[in-house]
C-alpha cells in the first residue's frame, strides 16, 4: 500500500508510524486509519521488527476525528458506528493485539481518538508539550476508540470518569503524576530518546513481550484460577523459546543476553 497520511519506515529492528497530517494536528480520517493498520500489519508479519512507535509529525500527536471530513468525504452518508467499526475499533485492537512492545511517543496533544490511540500503546512517553483531551464531552460524545475501556484501567475509574466528562485538558506532568504516560521527556531531543528506548525494548525477548501484554489484559475480565492456568499454559509456551535458553545460558555464563525474538 502506498502512504500519503503517514509515513511508514524500519530502522534496527524499530519500525516508526508518523501521523503525517501535521497542519491539522494529524486528526485522524479513514484513510490514515486504513494507512495505519496496513503498516501495522506489515509490523505483524515481519519478524526482523520487533518494537512498533506511533508519533506525530509536527507539533500534534493526533487531535482525533478529523471534524471536517464528514462533509469532505461524503462520510455522511456512513453511520458513525460503521465508521467506527470499519476503521478505528480495527486500529486500537490490532494495537492491542500487535505481539511485539508498542510505543506512543506523544510529541504534543492527544485528543479524542488520538488520546485512545495513544492509550492503545503499551509504554506511553510524552514531550514535555504534550498534552492529553478527552475532547469528546466537548462536542456532545461518549469516549470511543477504546477510551472507556482503555482508560480507566491505566488511571483508575475515578480519573478516567473525571477527564472524560469534563474534557479537561491534562498536561505532560500531571499525566506522569496519574500514570497516564510512563515518563515525561524534553521537547530538545524527544524523537531521539524515544527511539533510544524503542530500541532497547526491541532487544528484549519479544515472544515474551507479545504473550504478557496478551496475558495481562485477558487477567483483568479472569479469575484467579484461570488466571493460574492461562500462566501455565503461556509459561510452557516461553519455556521451548530461544529467548529462554538464550537467557538461562546467559545468566550461568554470566554476560548479557543476546535475544533474538525467538
Ligand atoms: C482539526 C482538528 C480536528 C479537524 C485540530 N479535525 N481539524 C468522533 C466522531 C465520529 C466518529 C469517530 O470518532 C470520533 C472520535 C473523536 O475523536 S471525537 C473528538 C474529535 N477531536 C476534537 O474534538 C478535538 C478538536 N481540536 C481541538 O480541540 C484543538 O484543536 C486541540 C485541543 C486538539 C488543539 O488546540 P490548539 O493547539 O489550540 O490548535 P488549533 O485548535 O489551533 O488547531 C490547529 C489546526 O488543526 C486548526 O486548523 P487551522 O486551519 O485553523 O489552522 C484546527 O482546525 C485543526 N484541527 N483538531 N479534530
Amino acid at each position: 500500500m502506498a502512504y500519503e497520511q503517514i509515513l511508514f519506515e524500519t530502522k534496527e529492528s524499530v519500525a516508526w508510524i508518523r501521523l503525517n497530517r501535521p497542519e491539522k494536528l494529524n486528526a485522524l480520517t479513514h484513510q490514515l486509519a486504513a494507512e495505519a493498520l496496513d503498516a501495522i500489519d506489515v509490523c505483524t508479519k515481519e519478524p526482523e521488527i520487533r518494537c512498533l512507535v506511533v508519533t506525530g509529525e509536527g507539533r500534534g500527536f493526533c487531535a482525533g476525528q478529523d471534524l471536517t471530513e464528514f462533509q469532505r468525504d461524503g462520510l455522511e452518508n456512513l453511520s458513525v458506528a460503521e465508521h467506527l467499526r470499519s476503521s478505528y475499533n480495527r486500529l486500537i485492537q490490532a494495537l492491542v493485539d500487535l505481539p511485539k512492545p508498542v510505543v506512543a511517543g506523544v510529541n504534543g496533544v492527544a485528543a479524542g481518538a488520538g488520546a485512545s490511540l495513544a492509550a492503545a500503546c503499551d509504554i506511553r512517553i510524552a514531550s514535555e508539550t504534550a498534552s492529553f483531551v478527552q475532547a469528546f464531552v466537548k462536542i456532545g460524545l461518549v469516549p470511543d476508540s477504546g477510551g472507556t475501556w482503555l482508560l480507566p484501567r491505566i488511571v483508575g475509574f475515578a480519573t478516567a470518569l473525571e477527564l472524560s466528562i469534563t474534557g479537561r485538558k491534562v498536561d505532560a506532568s500531571e499525566a506522569h503524576r496519574i500514570g497516564l504516560v510512563n515518563g515525561v521527556v524534553p521537547a530538545d531531543g524527544f524523537a531521539e530518546e524515544v527511539e533510544a528506548r524503542a530500541r532497547s525494548l526491541a532487544q528484549l525477548p519479544t515472544r515474551a513481550i507479545g504473550a504478557t501484554k496478551r496475558i495481562m489484559a485477558e487477567a483483568l475480565g479472569l479469575s484467579l484460577p484461570e488466571t493460574l492456568e492461562r500462566e501455565a499454559v503461556l509459561q510452557q509456551e516461553m519455556a521451548g523459546s530461544d529467548d529462554f535458553r538464550e537467557g538461562v545460558t546467559a545468566f550461568t555464563e554470566k554476560r548479557e543476553p543476546r535475544f533474538t525474538g525467538r
